[in-house]
């Protein structure tokens, strides 16, 4: 299973390359280790596990934070109604988004990034995104609110942008916060 030990942090210049593509249809090899980034989410959340492992709690997580530059994704993330977004996805692009953008009431937060960042981070409100699931079937998810932000925060892990690289609070001003 995977642990903090394997998370990559900040100023490992894996973390600032664009990943590759994962060629389709996808290895075992790249389906496991997209599995092994779910498990890790549910792990994260789950009180008794993360005490045990000592995991940071985490509701995203990119390939590149586990050392390996390929373009996959996961999250686990309830929307404010309760609904869980649970999803591993290869190749995972934004096809479509709203004009309209958002941020994370009280900033973002990185599991590669062991200090507190403050400041606000504009996210498109909503998305559309286009992939592939660990199954290798295509996925395509209409997305807003908290899952929304974190899959953007998640493929900009693959292009090598951090959250705090986007920090605005000047555009911010000018924005509906989301809730936490
Ligand atoms: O990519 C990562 O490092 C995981 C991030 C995901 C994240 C997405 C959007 C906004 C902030 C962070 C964090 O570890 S998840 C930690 C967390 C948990 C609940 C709410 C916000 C952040
Ligand atoms: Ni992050």
């Amino acid at each position: 299973m995977l642990t903090m030990k394997d998370i990559r942090r900040e100023g490992d210049p894996i973390l600032e390359k664009e990943a590759k593509e994962i060629d389709l249809p996808a290895s075992e090899d790249d389906k496991q280790t997209l599995r092994e980034m779910l498990e890790f989410l549910k792990n994260s959340q789950d009180p008794e596990t993360a005490l045990e492992y000592e995991l940071r709690s985490g509701i995203g997580i990119a390939a590149p934070q586990i050392g390996i530059s390929k373009r996959m994704i996961a999250v686990h993330v309830s929307d404010h109604r309760g609904t869980l977004y649970s999803y591993g996805i290869m190749n995972p692009k934004i096809i479509s988004h709203s004009v309209e953008k958002t941020y994370l009431d009280g900033g973002e937060g990185c599991l590669s990034v062991d200090r507190e960042v403050p400041g606000a981070v504009p996210r498109y409100a909503r998305i559309t995104i286009k992939g592939v699931d660990a199954e290798g079937n295509p996925l395509k998810l209409r997305l807003k609110g908290l899952p929304a932000i974190v899959v953007q925060h998640e493929i900009d892990h693959l292009d090598g942008v951090m959250f705090y690289d986007r920090i605005n609070n000047e555009e911010a001003s000018e924005l509906s916060p989301l809730g936490n």
